[in-house]
C-alpha cells in the first residue's frame, strides 16, 4: 500500500473472504483495476473456480463454514501471509459482522465495506429505525423500543390496529417474525417470538409493527464515500421470493413513478447519512397498494442481486466499493445517474421446484450457460463439478438486460431455454413459469406471488403440454411421411425435442 501524488490510498492486493460466484465476481473487477487477488478456500473448495482464478490461494480449514469462511482470525492471518492490504467479504459469511470489521481495522487492514459503527447500528432493526428518525423517513407504526412489558405492548398493538407483526430486533430475512391477527392471540405469539429470537440470535428483543398485508419489497442501492457524498442508484424490485429467499429481482420496478422513485431515493440517502455510511449499501422498503412506502432496514453489504443495478446504471459496484475503500471521492453525483433499460435476475438454485424446492445436491453432469445479446451469467461452477452440501445452494445468477421490461423478459425466457443443466434439479423451470405468468408480465404482483400462483403442478402441466405438442408434431409429420420427420431419438426427451424444434 502506498499513497500516490493525489494522496489517494492505493490498494495493490485484495483478499476475497468468500467463495463461489461472488468471489469470482469480485476478482474480475479487481483484475480490471490491476489489483492482485488472494482467494481463501476450505477443504470442500480445493478445486473451486475462485481458487484457480485468484493470483494466490490460502487454505483456511475444514468444509463447515464455522471452521473456515466464518473464522475472522484465519482470514486476517491469510492477509498477513500474502501481504493483502484489503479484504472484500462479499455477501453472507463475515460481510455484516461488526466485530470482524473492528478486528480488520485493528489489524491495520482495510475492510471493503462500511465502518464497524454503521454495521452495528444497521445490524439491529430498532437501532436502525432510531438512527433514521433523525430524518423524516416514513416508517410503519409500532413500538420504537424493545418490548419489556407485554401488557403495555398489547395496548400499543390495539392502538396500531390488527393484524400486527412481531419482529426480532436482531433478525434478518424474516426470521423471528410472527403475525398476530387479533388481540386475544397477542400474549401467546409474543412468547413464541421471544423464544424464537433468543434461540436464533441470542437476543430476545422484539418489537411490533402494523402488518402491511400485501406489500412489494423494494430496495434502493446507495454508495457513500469518505467525504460525505452519498448517492442512490435507484431501486430493485425483489417481491418474487419464497420463504424470504429471493428468487427473481429486477430493476427498475414496474410500478414506481418518477416522483416516488425520487422520494424513496432521497429517503435511502438520508438513512445512509444517519450513520455516515461509506461504501455500497441497500436500504429496504415495503410499498403498499397505495404506493406508500416504509423503511424497514438497511443491509450493509454488496447484495446478491447487485448486477441488475449495474446493468441499468452502467456502474460497476465492486469497482466503486474498492475505490471508496481506497479513499477516492465518488466520481459522479446524483444528476449524473440515469436508468437505462431494464434488467432481471433469476437465481439458479440447486433445488427442485417440483418437490417443494428441496435442496438437490450432486454433480453437474451437463452445464452449458446461455450466451448472446443482453445475457450475463455470474456463476462459480463448471461442468463435472459437485455442488457442496455445506454452503448456499445457489449455483448461478442468470441476468438479462433489454431496452425495456418486455425485452428483458423475452431474453430471460430465451436464456432459460438455452441453459442446460443436468445431474441436479434447479429453479430454471420455475423462473420460466414466473416469466410467462400474466401477473408478472403485467407487473401486478406482491410478495405473495409464489404462494398465490405457484405449486408443483404448475411445472408438471408445462412438461406434459410440451410432450403433447411434440407428439402431435411427430404424428403429423409421420402422416405426411415427411423426410424431416423427427426420429425416435429426437423425441426421447423434452430437452432433445426442445433443441430440435427450431428445425421445423
Ligand atoms: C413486514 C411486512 C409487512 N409489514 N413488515 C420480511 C423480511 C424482513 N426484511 C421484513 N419483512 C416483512 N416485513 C411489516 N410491518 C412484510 C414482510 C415480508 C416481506 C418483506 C420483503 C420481502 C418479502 C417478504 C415476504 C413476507 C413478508
Amino acid at each position: 500500500m502506498f499513497e500516490d501524488q493525489n494522496h489517494k490510498l492505493k490498494i495493490s492486493k485484495i483478499l476475497i473472504a468468500n467463495r463461489g460466484e461472488i468471489a469470482l465476481r469480485i476478482m474480475r473487477s479487481a483484475k480490471e483495476m490491476g489489483i492482485k487477488t488472494v482467494a481463501v478456500f476450505s477443504e470442500a473448495d480445493r478445486n473451486a473456480l475462485h481458487v484457480r482464478y485468484a493470483d494466490e490461494a490460502i487454505f483456511i480449514g475444514p468444509a463447515p463454514s464455522n471452521q473456515s469462511y466464518l473464522v475472522g482470525e484465519k482470514i486476517i492471518e491469510a492477509c498477513k501471509l500474502t501481504g493483502a492490504e484489503a479484504i472484500h467479504p462479499g455477501y453472507g459469511f463475515l460481510s455484516e459482522n461488526a466485530n470482524f470489521a473492528q478486528m480488520v481495522a485493528d489489524a491495520g487492514l482495510i475492510l471493503i465495506g462500511p465502518s464497524p459503527h454503521a454495521m452495528e447500528i444497521m445490524g439491529n432493526k430498532l437501532s436502525a429505525k432510531a438512527a433514521a428518525l433523525k430524518y423524516n423517513i416514513p416508517m410503519v407504526p409500532g413500538t420504537e423500543e424493545a418490548i419489556k412489558d407485554v401488557a403495555e405492548a398489547k395496548e400499543r398493538a390495539v392502538e396500531v390496529g390488527f393484524p400486527i407483526l412481531i419482529k426480532a430486533a436482531a433478525g434478518g430475512g424474516g426470521k423471528g417474525m410472527r403475525i398476530v391477527e387479533k388481540a386475544d392471540d397477542f400474549e401467546e405469539q409474543m412468547q413464541l417470538a421471544v423464544s424464537e429470537a433468543t434461540s436464533a440470535f441470542g437476543d430476545g428483543s422484539v418489537f411490533i409493527e402494523r402488518y402491511v398485508t400485501s406489500p412489494r419489497h423494494i430496495e434502493i442501492q446507495v454508495l457513500g464515500d469518505n467525504y460525505g457524498n452519498i448517492v442512490h442508484l435507484f431501486e430493485r424490485e425483489c417481491s418474487v421470493q419464497r420463504r424470504h429467499q429471493k428468487v427473481i429481482e429486477e430493476a427498475p420496478s414496474a410500478v414506481l413513478t418518477e416522483k416516488i422513485r425520487q422520494q424513496m431515493g432521497k429517503c435511502a440517502v438520508d438513512v445512509a447519512r444517519s450513520v455516515n455510511y461509506t461504501g455500497a449499501g441497500t436500504v429496504e422498503f415495503i410499498l403498499d397498494e397505495n404506493l406508500d412506502f416504509f423503511f424497514l432496514e438497511m443491509n450493509t453489504r454488496l447484495q446478491v442481486e447487485h448486477p441488475v443495478t449495474e446493468l441499468i446504471t452502467g456502474i460497476d459496484l465492486v469497482k466503486e466499493q474498492i475505490k471508496i475503500a481506497s479513499g477516492e471521492k465518488l466520481s459522479f453525483n446524483q444528476e449524473d445517474l440515469k436508468i437505462n433499460g431494464h434488467a432481471i435476475e433469476l437465481r439458479v438454485y440447486a433445488e427442485d421446484p417440483k418437490n417443494n424446492f428441496l435442496p438437490d445436491i450432486g454433480t453437474l453432469q451437463t452445464y452449458k450457460t446461455p450466451k448472446g445479446n443482453g445475457v450475463r451469467v455470474d456463476d462459480g461452477f463448471e461442468q463435472g463439478m459437485e455442488i457442496p452440501i455445506y454452503y448456499d445452494p445457489m449455483i448461478a445468477k442468470l441476468i438479462t438486460y433489454g431496452k425495456d421490461r418486455e425485452e428483458a423478459i423475452e431474453r430471460m425466457v430465451r436464456a432459460i431455454a438455452e441453459y442446460e443443466i443436468t445431474g441436479i434439479e434447479t429453479t430454471l423451470a420455475f423462473g420460466n413459469f414466473v416469466m410467462q405468468h400474466e401477473a408478472f408480465k403485467t407487473g401486478n404482483f406482491d410478495t405473495h406471488f409464489v404462494g398465490k400462483y405457484f405449486n408443483a403442478d404448475s411445472l408438471k402441466v408445462e412438461d406434459e403440454t410440451e410432450a403433447l405438442i411434440a407428439a402431435v408434431i411427430a404424428s403429423k409429420l409421420f402422416e405426411k411421411k415427411s423426410d424431416v420427420a423427427p426420429s425416435a431419438e429426437m423425441l426421447k426427451s423434452n430437452s432433445d425435442w426442445r433443441k430440435n424444434r427450431l428445425k421445423y
